[in-house]
């Protein structure tokens, strides 16, 4: 069977030739919707995670006025500029798992700008009154402001655009739309209300209080394992389900939002198709303390020893029965006795389950993506619970060794000593201090925005570093893990 190109017209040939199964939509798209949703930064855990959620929601509850307008804020996003035009702005979600795989043909981006094109068709995108949401995945270094060098007085980053936006609405008599990050962040609203309002206060004192008054910024838990589509996954789906797809995104079945009800300009009904919307902005702080330090604590600890000892996916790490151990170890003996009791989550099911996704074989994720931008994801998933345990007195020599693999895997070489590419913004302080400090963490450990006093100054914490990052160099990971395994 000839594959088909993915596009309007092919949708109902392509559900019908596919004897595997392809889910098609099956609601109207283009004028016959409003867009009620703009999103900045459509990569794959966009059209994995929100914009699935809005296609179930056009799908099974026949909501029209929350499409969805995809914003390409940078010159990179050209790729997917051409890939969703080309085809209608249709894609595929190729869902994972060992049970076998199952493609959805998504809908619910309904169409897609291209800021560099145009910036102010953007602008007056989400100053349109059909606009309630504007949600984000721009990744943690999108929300980075400088005060020295006021990076986000630029119109050209995401604040820029939103505070334009905003200060249109507020000219033209209408209420603010909300501000949804979907960041893998702790406290992602209340980091953006914060910048967005520090923005706002230098520019126009008023538009900043009424953003303040009237402005909604929700707390939300986002969680989706989405790993980088490959050359392959594109053939495989041409294969197996005839479609042909510039751009398909491939996931695992999971998927998890857990959203604070804040909303300036109301929202749709997300508890239908299996959002966890709450109303309390303290229980999302919970959610998102779980999954930061269990998944993605966890992650680390699978990414950067893995890639020393020369695995390339997640799943294989975990069919090494020391690591799995050391994965499992480090989460309930370290992790799991920081962490707040949620009523109705059992932290152990909730454990078992995440041992379960790491080790789904079909998915291939990388432990490059893994990896990548570790300055952002160190001190977010592993040295708070370092900190607590430093606090509280608990044990914390596993997060130390998955810290220790770090510092050592700055320096870009594997334990047979291959080099590899490290991906990171701060490369190049990280990789002079790295160097400087060979197996002495206390060079690394100076940079003021990534570690606090706290671990630098405690004596027990550097040693054991110490200990980790010279066994690590002297006999490499493999030969040092089971030390670390009871
Ligand atoms: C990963 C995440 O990049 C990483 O560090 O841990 O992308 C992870 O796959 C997602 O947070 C899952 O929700």
């Amino acid at each position: 069977m000839p594959a088909l190109k993915l596009n309007n017209q092919h949708l109902v040939k392509i559900a019908t030739a596919s004897e595997a199964q392809v889910k098609i939509p099956n609601y109207r798209r283009g004028d016959a919707v409003k867009e009620g949703i703009v999103h900045v930064g459509v990569g794959g855990f966009h059209r994995a995670h929100l914009a699935v959620y809005v296609d179930r929601l056009m799908q099974e509850h026949g909501v029209i006025d929350y499409a969805i307008c995809g914003v390409g804020l940078q010159h990179s996003d050209a790729n997917m500029h051409d890939a969703l035009g080309s085809q209608d702005h249709l894609y595929t979600v190729i869902e994972r798992s060992a049970k076998g795989s199952f493609a959805n043909v998504v809908g619910s981006i309904n169409s897609y700008l291209f800021a560099p094109d145009d910036r102010d068709a953007v602008i007056a995108k989400m100053a349109h009154p059909d606009t309630h949401i504007v949600s984000l995945t721009i990744t943690e270094s999108g929300y980075y402001y400088n005060e020295n060098t006021h990076e986000l007085q630029s119109p050209r980053t995401t604040f820029g655009f939103l505070y334009a936006a905003l200060s249109r609405r507020y000219q033209q008599g209408l209420r603010p739309f909300t501000v949804m990050s979907c960041d893998n962040m702790q406290k992602n609203g209340s980091i953006t209300r914060k910048m967005l309002e520090s923005f706002a206060r230098l520019r126009n004192p008023d538009l900043a209080a009424w953003i303040t008054e009237k402005g909604a910024f929700p707390n939300a838990m986002v969680d989706r394992i989405t790993p980088q589509t490959s050359a392959k996954d594109k053939t495989v789906l041409a294969e197996n389900f005839g479609i042909e797809d510039a751009w398909p995104v491939v996931s695992e079945p999971f998927m998890q939002w857990v959203i604070e009800d804040q909303f300036a300009d109301g929202r749709p009904p997300f508890e239908r198709v299996g959002v966890q919307v709450v109303k309390n902005g303290h229980d999302v702080e919970e959610f998102e303390k779980h999954k930061l330090r269990l998944l993605n604590g966890s992650h680390s600890a699978i990414g950067y020893p893995g890639q020393l000892a020369g695995f390339q996916y997640v799943h294989e790490v975990m069919q090494h029965p020391v690591f799995s151990k050391f994965v499992w170890q480090m989460m309930q003996e370290e992790v799991k006795p920081l962490l707040p009791e949620i009523p109705g989550i059992n932290i152990d099911e909730y454990c078992h389950t995440l041992i379960q996704r790491f080790s789904n074989p079909a998915i291939m994720d990388q432990l490059p993506r893994i990896c990548l931008s570790a300055s952002g994801k160190i001190p977010q998933f592993i040295m708070p619970s370092i900190a607590e345990a430093i606090w509280v007195g608990g044990p914390f020599r596993r997060l130390c060794f998955v810290a220790a693999a770090w510092f050592h895997y700055i320096n870009g070489v594997d334990d047979t000593g291959t080099p590899f590419t490290v991906d990171d913004p701060m490369l190049e302080e990280l990789q002079a201090k790295a160097r400087n400090g060979g197996s002495d963490p206390t060079e690394l450990l100076t940079i003021e925005r990534l570690f606090g006093d706290d671990l630098r100054g405690d004596l027990r914490f550097v040693q054991e570093m110490k200990e980790a990052m010279v066994q690590i160099a002297r006999e490499g990971v493999l030969k040092t893990l089971p030390k670390y395994v009871s």
